[in-house]
């Protein structure tokens, strides 16, 4: 199964972190790295004011051990990593989310896939669309470029470095 991983950091060393996250994605067993995305800098969206811009990324993966498999081991690189849970959408080192597998729909308490925010975020799309534009979402019926297109509110950005490695 195909899936599309949102990577973001905006605490301490982000792009360190990136990296990080993506050696420690391609030592998982289960999980195939296939493509990565540019890095992009973006103003925080939704969250409280006066918060760190992120960079932001995408990672295309293989996955054998299928959602919930995944779940769990990127819930353990976040771990290692030195995330902290504190309040939703505060900083952090790293948030790794599963915004789409393949064009299953799971919609449960713990999981839900597609990504609810990702057909409408700026810093999910734009990184998304440099490596599969023509996805469609599951949900919404529309490709990944048409979903960017129809943003009504980009945010400030920048592209902050073409490849992670
Ligand atoms: N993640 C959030 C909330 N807001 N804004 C940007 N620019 N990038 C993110 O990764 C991000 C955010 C919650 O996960
Ligand atoms: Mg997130
Ligand atoms: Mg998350």
């Amino acid at each position: 199964m195909i899936c599309y991983l949102g990577l973001g950091s905006n605490l301490g060393d982000r792009l360190g972190h990136i990296r990080r996250a993506v050696d420690l994605l391609k030592a998982s067993s289960g999980i195939s790295m296939l493509r990565l995305s540019a890095v992009y800098e973006t103003a925080p969206w939704d969250t409280d004011k006066g918060q760190p811009d992120y960079l932001n990324a995408v990672v295309e993966v293989e996955v054998t051990a299928g959602p919930r498999g995944l779940l769990k081991v990127l819930g353990e690189i976040e771990q290692a990593l030195g995330r902290k849970r504190q309040e939703p959408k505060g900083p952090r080192t790293i948030d790794l989310d599963i915004l789409y597998c393949g064009s299953q729909v799971i919609r449960d308490e713990g999981l839900m896939v597609p990504h609810p925010g990702a057909h409408a975020r700026f810093f999910v799309l734009k990184p998304l669309a440099d490596l599969v534009p023509g996805f469609i979402d599951p949900q919404t019926g529309e490709t990944v470029a048409r979903m960017l297109e129809g943003l009504q509110d980009q945010g400030r950005w920048r592209k902050f470095c073409e490849k992670i490695i």
